[in-house]
């Protein structure tokens, strides 16, 4: 496959004046006529006349109403065209129906609907489909459904057509088709420009009790962002569409995002508070791309970042405000380390701006999208509140109808604010994660801590250099007294000292508070004290984390008991009222199995994944004694007795409540779970009893049960077939996935149940790792049989090999078998041919 390169950029030699486009939808032989007025641009270096196109049975071609025959490339076609503008007009036949690819235009449940993004327009019709290319576009649609959506403004409409015009100029990816029998659930939000915006959210008939909660985060998105950042929608309508089968969550088409129903359908008796959360990201997400991504758009693929780090930033600040600050920001931390850390820390290391790709599709990662969050948020905290207010604004005013690069980005940061960001670039081009030792001194009253500061190297930045890493530090007395509230630390050379004067004792510091730097710290800190008297939530629950981890470790590498300072702490915590529940439910949490995989890893330890479940499962265990008298009390003082509201506080309530019930379990046998599920009036607390069933063994009736209940609703059976996969015993975790895909329910063309049956199978870390091979086998087969049905997906689940280099020698030669047949597949698609070869390397 061919490699594009950032260096290779070189503009379009033509503008696009307008694009005029008719659909006349039929299920296999759907026409697309185009009509699309092009200037050549006078300074153009490169005149060829390239559009992009694939799987597009060409019709006919006109260039001013002229019949042409352009030629025919691998991946679309060239034409002699004038040196002066002209009207392109072709016809093309594509085939919806048989589009399992989910890009493209493509049929889900017998509806139309489309995903462009990043190169799916090219399947739709001939064009130049690169995201600095941008237009207006007037869409009619012929189709006997009787709704029929595009982007933009409603035009006008009649039996069996509908036209669209949407004035704002956009790139091809960012253009949008739905056609089908729908419901909608509709409301009106008035900007604060006064311009009255009709809201619909369209589903399937059956699904309108489920949009309540989606329409009322799409308002409050629409009025954080004005509050916020200013930004006001731009179009007299907004729709939103719930497809089942979509490859990701959701996509931000100007005026008619398409949603992944899971990522928008929700209701109390369905759907967790964790579904409801999510939710409400993600329609906030979408919406946010409105001004961060489709005002303002990249220039070429490269710089993804600019709008998913940017938008990402900008949900998770919302979700924090709508929310709990310190919960989400440890939530977010979870999840980097999680999925960002090991991208960086493995054969798929790629800097936030890549520079090479050959599908962009694999692109769509950790590191752009959360790493480049971090990188936004770093930025925040390095010119302040104010500046960081003041760049934006000068982002929008100057680059509004844009499509722009990073060195455009942190250009207005530079003039904003007058700081030089050569060295902070280097976060956008270097790969890997900073690793950072820390070492303190006290001599005279004045404390010093020096950093220093190494990025292992990798193919991907073979000679990395400082970074600048701004460390939140706080200082706190002997007594637990804050003597110093948090400042923040420049780190801007390979080592560097910074001193605190005055101080009659020495210290105990709090370092990198709030995680201040997407960093690893190579430091023992007092886990025991911070845990007890750090004024900064998110460094307490992280000693908390630190204690649980060395105990784990311990008890992995050395068969020690579990920790009592961990078991003090942490039960201290989880019965102190004056702390939020939803917190104190994260400071229980365990690291999970595959950090602790990393972390002995890092050590220099070979990993056991059955020694990491036993040494999890111990820890519960004594968790669970040593609270043991407390927990019915706790039990019964975290039920909410009001009527379900999937906010914070009830979600808050219910976390907590639930985590001491999964500790319960291992006393009473299931009991206390047994009587939640019989008695549960919404999918929060049946879910968590359902697992807690599972684990103590008793879950077969409830499963049943559970099965009767919601085998007519797809998204709650996609929890079903997870469910079984991670609570099942390492031993029994390929069995019990491969008997889940005999199911009659098993639609595995479906990325959501495929998903929650092998994406779920390949996170139970000891079960993927079964030390037969059987789960290597076993996901290698589907990705086999997936990869010509569904390429995106499939590359996307070959991640769960990244870590392979991990493991023993026995279970990387398990692993490099696997992917050697992957890679011997034929036909592999481009996708997964990259992953494999990267993950190999
Ligand atoms: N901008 C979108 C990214 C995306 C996507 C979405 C759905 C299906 C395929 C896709 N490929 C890329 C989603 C987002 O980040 O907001
Ligand atoms: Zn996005």
């Amino acid at each position: 496959p061919q490699t594009i390169y950032l260096k290779d950029y070189t503009p379009f030699g033509y503008t696009v004046e307008e694009v005029h486009l008719t659909f006349d939808l039929a299920p296999s032989a759907t026409r697309v006529t185009s009509r699309i007025r092009f200037a050549p641009t006078p300074e153009a270096v490169d005149k060829t006349f390239f559009l992009h196109g694939e799987n597009l049975s060409l019709i006919s071609a006109k260039i001013d109403g002229e019949a042409v025959k352009p030629n025919p490339t691998d991946q679309g076609l060239t034409c002699d065209v004038p040196n002066v503008p002209f009207t392109w007009e072709a016809e093309v036949q594509i085939d919806p129906a048989a589009n399992t690819a989910l890009e493209g235009l493509y049929q889900s449940n017998g509806m139309y609907c489309t995903q462009c993004e990043a190169e799916g327009f090219r399947k739709i019709t001939y064009y130049p489909d690169r995201p600095d290319v941008m237009s207006v576009f007037t869409v009619r649609i012929n189709g006997p459904h009787p709704v029929l959506l595009s982007n933009g403004n409603p035009v006008a409409s009649g039996d069996g057509w509908a036209e669209w015009h949407d004035p704002w100029p956009k790139p091809a990816y960012l253009f949008a088709l739905v056609a089908g029998e729908l419901v909608a659930h509709r409301d009106t939000f008035e900007t604060m420009e006064g311009r009255k915006v009709d809201l619909a959210l369209h589903v399937r008939a059956g699904d309108e009790g489920k949009c309540a909660f989606g329409m009322q985060a799409l308002k409050d998105s629409m009025k954080w962002d004005e509050d916020v950042y200013g930004r006001a929608y731009d179009l007299d309508v907004f729709n939103i569409v719930a497809v089942d089968d979509f490859n990701m969550g959701a996509m931000e088409n100007k005026g008619l995002n398409i949603f992944n129903a899971s990522a928008v359908l929700a209701s109390p008796e369905t759907s967790t508070d964790s579904n409801f959360e999510r939710i409400e990201a993600i329609i906030a997400h979408e919406y946010f791309h409105n001004w961060t991504g489709n005002r303002i758009t990249c220039r070429d693929w490269f710089q993804l970042c600019l709008k998913e780090g940017l938008t990402v930033f900008r949900d998770s600040q919302f979700t924090a405000d709508m929310r709990s600050e310190p919960v989400k920001r440890i939530s977010d931390v979870i999840v980097l380390r999680a999925h960002q850390f090991p991208e960086d820390q493995g054969p798929l290391a790629h800097p936030v701006r890549p520079e090479s790709f050959q599908e962009i599709n694999n692109f769509y990662t950790a590191t752009v999208y959360e790493k480049g969050a971090e990188v936004i948020r770093m930025l925040k905290t390095l010119v302040g509140d104010a500046g960081y207010k003041t760049a934006l604004d000068l982002y929008f005013e100057r680059h509004d109808g844009d499509a722009a690069t990073i060195e455009d980005w942190l250009a207005v940061f530079e003039e904003a604010t007058g700081r030089d960001l050569t060295q902070f670039k280097r976060w956008y081009s270097q790969a890997g994660t900073p690793r950072v030792a820390v070492s303190d001194s006290f001599e005279d009253g004045t404390y010093t801590l020096s950093f220093a500061q190494h990025t292992p190297p990798s193919s991907a930045t073979p000679d990395p250099q400082a970074q600048v890493i701004p460390i939140a530090v706080g200082l706190l007395s002997p007594d637990g007294d804050e003597v110093m509230p948090t400042q923040i630390l420049e780190l801007t050379q390979d080592s560097q000292s910074f001193s605190f004067p005055g101080l009659s004792a020495k210290p105990v510091p709090s370092i990198l508070r709030g995680c201040s730097a997407p960093v690893e710290l190579e430091h023992t800190p007092d886990n025991a004290f911070l845990l007890a008297h750090d004024t900064d939530p998110f460094n307490r629950w992280e000693a908390a984390r630190n204690l649980a981890k060395a105990s784990l470790l311990g008890t992995i590498t050395g068969g020690t008991a579990p920790d009592g300072g961990w078991l003090d702490g942490v039960a201290g915590l989880l019965s102190d009222d004056t702390l939020d529940p939803a917190y104190r439910g994260y400071v229980f949490a365990m690291p999970g199995q595959s950090q602790l995989a990393a972390d002995l890893h890092q050590a220099g330890t070979t990993p056991d994944p059955d020694a990491i479940w036993a040494a999890s499962e111990v820890h519960r265990k004594a968790l669970a004694d040593r609270m043991a008298d407390v927990l019915p009390d706790l039990y019964a003082r975290h039920q909410v007795d009001a009527p379900y509201a999937p906010d914070a506080a009830q979600a808050g309530q219910r976390a907590l409540g639930n985590t001491v019930l999964s500790l319960l379990s291992l006393l009473d046998g299931g009991d206390a779970a047994q009587a939640q599920f019989d008695g549960a009036t919404n999918m929060t607390q049946q879910l968590a009893a359902l697992a807690y069933l599972i684990r103590a063994g008793r879950g077969d009736a409830a499963l049943a049960q559970f099965e009767a209940q919601w085998k007519h609703d797809r998204l709650v059976m996609d929890k079903w077939f997870g469910l079984q996969v991670i609570e099942a015993d390492p031993d029994d975790a390929a069995d019990t996935a491969k008997a889940l895909t005999l199911h009659p329910d098993f639609n595995w063309k479906n990325p959501n149940r495929f998903r929650a049956t092998l994406g779920t199978f390949s996170g139970h870390h000891a079960g993927f790792h079964a030390k037969d091979g059987s789960g290597y086998t076993l996901l290698a087969d589907w990705l086999i049989k997936l990869d010509p049905v569904n390429p995106q997906t499939t590359a996307r689940m070959c991640s769960a090999f990244q870590t392979w280099r991990r493991y023993d020698a026995i279970r990387q030669s398990m692993i490099g078998k696997e992917l050697e047949r992957i890679a011997a597949a034929p036909n592999l698609s481009r996708d997964t041919t990259e992953m494999i070869t990267r993950i190999r390397e």
